[in-house]
């Protein structure tokens, strides 16, 4: 049960990035119809770099925020059974909702063409960096708000084991609170300072490391609501139990530890950082996966554990005994196919790791193609069902059309495995990640003609008018939701589906929130102080200002 201004407040969070996710996808079709050559980069209204930033801001940034807050405060009530102040909650979802209002004024004035790294030494408008300040004090004021009633609940149960929902929120936030503290100094010290004209130049090389301080845990805020999901619901979905109670706090544990000090592995090619550092943020990275792959045997485990339950035999039987269309349980096949996108997505991010390997796909087409079966696959079918499965639940509707609810997960993938096996194909050709030139690229007239790369980009074009359509269906089935009767009281009837577990062993020390933060702290020192401190001391930290204001000029060289 929710109480019913919690209710409320989940349900804009949830609502509103959906609407908003209409412009981020359809910028996404616009951007691989451009690289394809079939339309100008200006076709719609915005360029190349005003409609990337829209699509990277909307996607990554404010639905994953919105989303993850929404769910952390219905995760909260929900399992500690507390009600959360109310006014804190409304101040947070205030200044979020105030923050994307802002950045959008930006962008769409196209003063913010930034894209979602906002990288230095390009520089928007100051009323973006202000929103997406906002936005992010707005998400800690909502995890504070949790504090109190985790602190109630611990004192009620004496010795008992938080839920695992609860420490799996608590998990993703603390390192969204850790991250984004660098990212608040780079911006509030040295890009708005240089926005609004007080100073001429900008350190690149420590804006940037704080920059990514902040980039790759990113990843992991977007990821652990998922995780969340395949540990608690997902047992549940798929009829048996979770597997091993340790195994979910520990996966948890290490990535509140091995999250954050990873961030050089994005800056490889940059000068600036000295090797030895580089080499030790690839071997925490490394590590990182460690959670994924034990996530990856617990999970699979615990599919097993339900479908031999249900009398499968043999060794792999269990495998195709899930209820991968079922209609009742059409939550499982948004979690399931995520899972299954993750395998690629992951070995992709293991592959960009490898110092050796990463000189050869970094800022080419390869990296699109990764994130997008990550945060595009995994996380994005996460959040799409939960999304429906909530609203529903908060509004007392059911599910329309869900012979089509569970036919989207199904399309995503065979459409974002098309997409995304076209953008690394590119990749491997050495397609840039980045480009407005698609047009001079491809056109045999031109001497910058690559003929290789016009069957990619035509495959990846595909991939987004496929992935455009799913998203339609999705948004069809959603509204038509949202609009339909309510059957239900939902003041009485707000549950989450909880497994139930198998090995309920003993948690010890990956119970301690305190432990893992210490823990973290250290290992960010270690792998952050010296780097930083280099950076800061860097020649390059002379940079004058780029503003990349529309209209962004177009090179012409096929003339
Ligand atoms: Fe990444 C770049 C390395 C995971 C997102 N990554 C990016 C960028 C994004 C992103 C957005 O080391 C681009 C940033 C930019 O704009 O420049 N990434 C990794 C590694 C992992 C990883 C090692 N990435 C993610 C996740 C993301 C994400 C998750 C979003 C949510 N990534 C990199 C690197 C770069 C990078 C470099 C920089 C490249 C460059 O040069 O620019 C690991 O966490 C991955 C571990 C995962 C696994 C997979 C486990 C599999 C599971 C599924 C099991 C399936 C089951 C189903 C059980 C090892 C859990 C069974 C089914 C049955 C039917 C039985």
């Amino acid at each position: 049960m929710l109480s019913q201004a919690n209710r409320k407040i989940v349900l804009l969070e949830l609502v509103i990035p959906i609407v908003l996710l209409i412009l981020g996808v359809w910028q996404g079709l616009l951007q691989t119809l451009m690289r394809a050559g079939v339309i100008r980069d200006t076709a719609f209204g915005f360029d190349y770099y005003q409609g990337l930033t829209l699509h990277g801001v909307v996607n990554a940034v404010v639905l994953t925020t919105f989303f993850a807050v929404a769910f952390g405060n219905a995760i909260m009530e929900y399992y500690l059974k507390k009600k959360l102040n109310s006014t804190v909650n409304w101040l947070s979802f205030w200044l979020m909702l105030v923050g994307v209002l802002l950045a959008a004024f930006a962008i769409f004035t196209g003063r913010g063409s930034v894209l979602y790294t906002f990288y230095a030494p390009m520089i928007a408008h100051w009323t973006f960096y202000v929103g997406v300040t906002l936005l992010v004090v707005g998400s800690w004021v909502a995890f504070f708000n949790w504090f109190a009633p985790l602190r109630a609940w611990v004192k009620e149960h004496p010795g008992e084991k938080k839920p695992l929902a609860v420490l799996g929120m608590f998990a993703t936030f603390i390192i969204w609170f850790i991250a984004t503290v660098p990212v608040a100094l780079d911006v509030l010290l040295l890009q708005l300072p240089q926005s609004l004209g007080l100073t001429p130049h900008i350190n690149v090389s420590l804006s940037r490391v704080l920059f990514w301080f902040f980039g790759h845990p990113l990843v992991y805020f977007w990821l652990l609501p998922a995780y969340v999901m395949y540990y608690v619901m997902l047992p549940k979905l798929a009829g048996g139990k979770l597997y091993s109670d340790f195994a979910g706090r520990l996966v948890f544990f290490l990535f509140v530890l091995f999250s954050i000090p990873v961030g050089l592995h994005h800056q490889y090619t940059e000068p600036g950082y000295s090797r030895e550092f580089k080499l030790l943020h690839g071997i925490f990275t490394f590590m990182v996966a460690i959670p994924s792959l034990i996530t990856a045997f617990t999970v699979a485990a615990t599919l097993e554990h339900g479908a031999r339950r249900r009398g499968s035999r043999g060794l792999v039987g269990w495998m195709f005994n899930q209820p991968f269309f079922s209609r009742e349980q059409w939550l499982f096949s948004y979690l399931i196919v995520g899972l299954i996108i993750f395998i690629l997505g992951g070995i992709g991010g293991v592959i960009n790791a490898s110092y050796n390997i990463n000189k050869v796909v970094h800022n080419t087409s390869w990296i699109p193609g990764h994130f997008h079966l990550t945060v595009g696959g995994p996380v994005l079918l996460a959040i799409w069902g939960m999304t429906l499965y909530m609203v529903a639940k908060l509004t007392g509707k059911t599910v329309q059309h869900k012979g089509l609810a569970v036919a989207v997960p199904w399309l995503w993938f065979f459409s974002m495995h098309f997409m995304s096996l076209g953008q690394k194909w590119e990749g491997i050709l050495e397609a840039p990640r980045r480009t407005n030139m698609g047009l001079t690229y491809l056109n045999p007239d031109s001497p910058l003609f690559m003929p290789e790369w016009v069957l990619p980009s035509h495959m990846v074009a595909i991939g987004g008018i496929l992935l455009f359509t799913t998203a339609l269906i999705y948004f069809f089935v959603f509204f038509r939701t949202l609009a339909g009767q309510k059957v239900a009281d939902p003041e009485t009837t707000f549950e989450f589906p909880t497994g139930e577990t198998l090995h309920d062993e003993k948690p010890g020390w990956v119970d301690k929130l305190k432990v893992w933060v210490v823990v973290s702290l250290i290992l960010i020192a270690v792998a952050y102080v010296l780097p930083i401190k280099q950076a800061i001391d860097n020649s390059a930290k002379d940079a004058p200002p780029f503003k990349p204001d529309n209209p962004v000029p177009v090179v012409q060289m096929d003339k």
